[in-house]
């Protein structure tokens, strides 16, 4: 039997029983684990719906050192309510270690876990070939892709890999691989997991990561789902791909800015504050507000978010103000504040001129912690953190 199409759901890293630790809020850890589950629910609905042949879980189904006996035997019963196979794939926070529970469940029968001694599965009805490479350790270097097996044209290949795909980083412990290894392997199709945010612009252009379908944290912003992912046969035997993206996720974490230049009173920083939330969705939306700008208020936080926390009772305000000195005043005073300003200026002039962007941040964050702590005799903690913050696209995986 031949087919000349096939239709799948690819997620990965589900992540289930996932802690959401660290924030001390037992109730904020409850919701969001359940917004998990929520999520995995409507990918088992939205793969029935859209009749879809088979499912692939691209590693990160769950958590190995959290998941409890009750999730693993729910999940297996929402596979199980399936007629099409699962395909899943053991990632690094649920490799196919000996305690493992893909190795000691009794899986419905149309369950595949794919593994170092198992690594492929064929569907002869559906003309597809599956082969995956993920974890059997938490860790794991460059996998041998010499052993993989070579496709066969007249059928639908796919390659699943939970790990990084042209990340550059030399000796990772995630299974790393190049897009021109992966091309050189000649499948039609690369499911990936690993990294939470979707991405689909690699340079192996048949190769796409759906990320989390539902977002683990604040460097997991904006949209967050599944793919619908469809392979077609014409009559020369050419392959197109189409992959749909599609939105499920329960809460979105949204990361603001908001400008704090020249704020007067608690009033005016709460006006500003109302007009910026205004515009996101309650039930939805959990935002993460980071004060920014010069004012020589001192904006008390728990004051600002009280009248939100109805609609937004996880916002989390994080002042990174900076107080307004008048630097060319403070370096004319014959003092320790002067001297220290004075010298502080010469080096970012230096730096001005020598276009040295990173080290001016540096110079002129240690001045302002310098002069308050001169003032004040302490560094109040809304400075720390921010000033030396990465950039927001952290890869969480
Ligand atoms: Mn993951």
């Amino acid at each position: 039997m031949t087919r000349d199409r096939i239709r799948f759901l690819h997620c990965a890293d589900i992540h289930l029983d996932a802690p959401f630790g660290g924030r001390g809020h037992k109730d904020y850890s409850e919701m969001r684990r359940n917004d998990v589950w929520a999520t995995f629910e409507s990918i088992i609905r939205l793969a029935e719906k859209e009749r879809s042949d088979f499912i692939l879980v691209c590693g990160d189904l769950y958590e190995h050192d959290y998941a409890s006996k009750a999730t693993i035997q729910r999940v297996a019963s929402l596979f199980e309510r399936l007629t099409i196979p699962v395909v899943v794939l053991p990632g690094n926070h649920d490799p196919y270690a000996a305690n493992s529970w893909y190795k000691t469940w009794n899986w419905p029968d149309n369950v595949v876990i794919l593994n170092h001694e198992k690594p492929s599965v064929r569907f002869d009805s559906l003309c597809a070939f599956i082969h995956g490479v993920g974890f059997s350790a938490f860790r794991q270097d460059a996998p041998d892709l010499s052993m993989v097996s070579r496709p066969g044209g007249d059928r639908f290949n796919i390659f699943m890999l939970h790990g990084t795909l042209d990340m550059n980083f030399s000796n990772s412990p995630f299974n790393p691989v190049s897009s021109e290894e992966l091309a050189g392997l000649g499948y039609d199709y690369y499911a990936l997991g690993h990294f939470h945010n979707r991405k689909t612009d690699f340079q192996l252009k048949n190769a796409a990561n759906p990320g989390s379908p539902e977002p683990l944290g604040f460097d997991e912003t904006g949209d967050h789902g599944v793919f619908l992912v469809t392979l077609e046969k014409d009559e020369s035997g050419r392959k197109a791909l189409d992959i749909r993206e599609v939105n499920l996720a329960q809460k979105r974490y949204v990361w603001l800015d908001l400008d704090m230049e020249n704020a007067t009173s608690q009033e005016e920083a709460s006006a500003r504050l109302g007009e910026l939330l205004k515009s996101l969705d309650p039930g939805r939306d959990l935002p993460r507000v980071v004060l920014f700008g010069r004012t020589s208020l001192a904006v008390e936080c728990e004051a600002l978010k009280k009248p939100w926390l109805d609609d937004f009772p996880w916002l989390q305000i994080l002042d990174e103000t900076r107080d307004c000195y008048d630097y060319e005043a403070i370096s004319r005073e014959e003092n320790l504040k002067g001297a220290f300003t004075r010298e502080m200026l010469q080096r970012l002039e230096e730096c001005g001129e020598s276009g040295d962007d990173e080290q001016a941040m540096i110079l002129s964050a240690a001045l302002d912690l310098g002069i308050e702590a001169l003032e004040k005799g302490r560094i109040d903690a809304r400075i720390d953190g921010g000033l030396f913050r990465g950039p927001r696209t952290g890869e969480g995986c």
